[in-house]
Parts: structure tokens; C-alpha cells; sequence
């Protein structure tokens, strides 16, 4: 029995397939499966139709999830052999791209034009596919999809909202315990079970937590080191909901501060402040990164800002569009990206301020509330 509702965005995927003339999308990748079904269910991969009809094909260890835990109209488990013991049929394939093939075979596909992830599928699974199914003509569909992807609906916004607030639940227990003598790791440590014990599911990685000359690595995992006196701490976590994330970044300083930590860290609030104030439906995603960008070099620390300003956020941490100076992309109405201005001074330390901010109608709103004053510990 299948109890989850299918969302409208699975009529917007099938109209786009259509407009493009492919007749069925063939999905591998982790965040395109979660888009497809809802869930992320392992060794599978899902099918959808011009039409809209999905189905799910997985092993027959996970297919009672995928009946439960996904909206495909359809599930078809495989195995390597029969097991007396189940209660359902399976189709016999050694492995999940053979099971895939036959049944886009059995469903008439055989001889379509099957879109697939040219930007996930290996060459070698390609190979496979082209010569299992050789009468069939094989498309692209990685941009279709990831242009999709770029505009939150409701439902997506909610979403990411709440995984927003996790982040946030993160930075206060974390914070809590922060104090000179502290490791790097215990800190992330009480982050992530801040994370997991309060509901998120998806993927989780060691959160970056880089103290001192360590915070001048923009993406410094959490080490062993121990956060000393009068060091710049740079936190930047990730949380889920759902399989969709919110990503934030604050930056501490432990006492005796310093000037110079008080001056950069006012000017990357700054950069952060005028790219946000720039976000609007219509905007060139460059024109952001340089409104974070002019701030940083008039005050001379063009060459510390070594990234861009931000990205979209999602399924994916970082999935299109980019806020960076070669990303011509035109912001619109429900996409969310972060904004993540920062400077960085090997041998001494870095800042970094992050925020998600979600593209509206007539400007934007910002989907966190944690404050970006400095923090002094
Ligand atoms: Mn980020």
C-alpha cells in the first residue's frame, strides 16, 4: 500500500520531460531520487514517465520502505535469487542497473528516448546502459533537473525552513559548551547530537568548527586542536529536514579581543548585509557576489575573500545557482541561497558570516533569526 501523496512538482518534471521530447527519465543520484520519491531509499534508482507515473526499482531488501516511505505508483524489487520466505515477487538481476534495464524493456522503452544524469552516471554504467538498451536514444537531463530544482515550493520553503532552525538549535548547544580549553571536536560533536537527537534525517557530516590560524581554512573540519585565548572560531554547520538542508556559518572570538578581530569581522558583516539587501527576483547572481565583493576590497581585503558569495541550498548543500561573478543566473521568486561573505588571513585567523536567504516576490526574507553580532566567549 502506497500512503504517500505524490506533490505537484512531479507534474511540473513530467511537462518538463515532455517539453524536451524525452519519454522516461531514468534517476540514479541520491538528491534526484529524493526530488522523484521523497526518500532516500538504497540501491535503487526510479523512473518517471512524460506522463508523471514513477516507479521505483530497488533491491528487495529495501522494498517495504519504498512502498511505505515513498509516492512512486509503482515498486519493483529485485534479487539475485529466490528466497522462499517472501512474500512478494521479484524480478531476478544480479544487480540494479540489469533489474532497471529490463524493466524500462518490459515497459516499452526499449526503443525511446530515455533521459539520464550525465552529470552523475559513470561512464562505465553509461556503457552498460547504451548496450542494454541499443535501440534506445539516450538525453541529458542533468540541467532539466537541476533548473527545476532551483525553485522552491511551498512545501520545499517549509522545509528548509526547519532544518534552518535545527542550525540554529545547533549553534546553542554547541556554543554552550564552547570555552577556551575546549576541543574542536567536542564542539562539533555537541552539534551533531544536537541535530540528530532533535528529529533531522539525511545526511550528516563533521561540521566545521575551525579555531584560530585553523579558521583561515574556509572549510576547516572539526580537529582535535583546542581552542585557545584570543582566537577567532568559525562555526559552520549543516542540518536536515527531510533530505532537504539549511546551512549557517557564525564566527566566535574568544577573549582578549582585538581590534583587528573586531574590524574584519564588521567588515564581512558588512559584505553580507549589502548582498542581501541586493537580492531581489530579476537580479543577476553576480551582481550579489559583487555587492558582497566591493565591501571586502574597499576596505582593501580583496585578496583574503577567496570564494564566492554563496549558493543555492537544497536537496543538495550546494547545488545551483551560484551567487559567484561568472554565474549569470536571474534570481526568482522561491529560490534560496546563501549568502557567505568572508576573510581570510593565513597565519592568523578568518571570519565567515552565512545566511539563507530565500528569494520573494518583491525582495527577499531571511530564513534565520540566529544574531550575526560577534560573539565573544
Ligand atoms: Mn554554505
Amino acid at each position: 500500500m502506497i500512503t504517500m501523496r505524490k506533490p505537484n512538482r512531479i507534474r511540473r518534471i513530467a511537462q518538463a520531460l515532455s517539453s524536451v521530447g524525452v519519454d522516461v527519465a531514468l534517476i540514479f543520484s541520491p538528491e534526484n531520487l529524493c526530488y522523484l520519491i521523497g526518500n532516500l531509499i538504497d540501491y535503487s534508482a526510479a523512473l518517471i514517465t512524460c506522463e508523471g507515473k514513477i516507479v521505483t526499482i530497488c533491491s528487495f531488501l529495501e522494498y517495504e520502505r519504498a512502498k511505505r516511505e515513498t509516492w512512486s505508483d509503482e515498486v519493483v524489487p529485485y534479487s539475485s535469487r529466490e528466497y522462499s520466505y517472501l512474500n512478494f515477487k521479484t524480478i531476478r538481476s544480479a544487480n540494479l542497473l540489469s533489474a532497471v534495464c529490463s524493466v524500462l524493456i518490459d515497459y516499452g522503452f526499449s526503443k525511446s528516448v530515455i533521459g539520464f544524469e550525465g552529470s552523475f552516471v559513470s561512464s562505465s554504467l553509461y556503457g552498460s546502459l547504451t548496450r542494454q538498451l541499443n535501440e534506445a536514444i539516450f538525453k541529458d537531463v542533468s540541467k532539466l533537473f537541476s533548473d527545476l530544482r532551483q525553485v522552491k515550493d511551498d512545501y520545499e520553503v517549509d522545509l528548509i525552513r526547519r532544518a534552518v532552525k535545527r542550525v540554529e538549535y545547533a549553534f546553542e548547544r554547541s556554543i554552550d559548551i564552547l570555552s577556551v580549553g575546549v576541543s574542536e571536536f567536542e564542539v562539533a560533536g555537541e552539534a551533531l547530537k544536537a541535530m540528530v537527537s532533535s528529529g533531522g534525517k539525511g545526511v550528516f557530516k563533521l561540521p566545521i568548527v575551525a579555531s584560530g590560524v585553523r579558521s583561515a581554512l574556509p572549510h576547516g573540519r572539526a580537529s582535535s586542536k583546542i581552542i585557545g585565548e584570543s582566537e577567532l572560531v568559525i562555526l559552520d554547520y549543516v542540518a536536515p529536514e527531510e533530505w532537504y538542508y539549511g546551512d549557517l556559518t557564525r564566527t566566535l572570538v574568544t577573549r582578549p579581543v582585538s581590534n583587528k578581530h573586531e574590524k574584519i569581522y564588521s567588515i564581512v558583516v558588512e559584505a553580507l548585509n549589502n548582498a542581501i539587501d541586493s537580492i531581489k527576483p530579476g537580479v543577476k547572481c553576480s551582481e550579489v557576489d559583487r555587492a558582497a565583493r566591493s565591501v571586502i576590497v574597499k576596505y582593501g581585503y580583496g585578496d583574503y575573500f577567496i570564494h564566492s558569495t554563496g549558493h543555492g541550498i537544497g536537496l543538495s548543500v550546494h547545488e545551483s545557482p551560484r551567487l559567484s561573478s561568472s554565474d549569470s543566473t536571474i534570481l526568482k521568486p522561491g529560490m534560496i541561497v546563501t549568502v557567505e561573505p568572508g576573510i581570510y588571513i593565513p597565519g592568523f585567523g578568518g571570519v565567515r558570516v552565512e545566511r539563507d536567504v530565500l528569494v520573494t516576490d518583491d525582495g527577499f526574507e531571511i530564513l534565520d533569526s540566529y544574531p550575526v553580532d560577534l560573539i565573544v566567549v
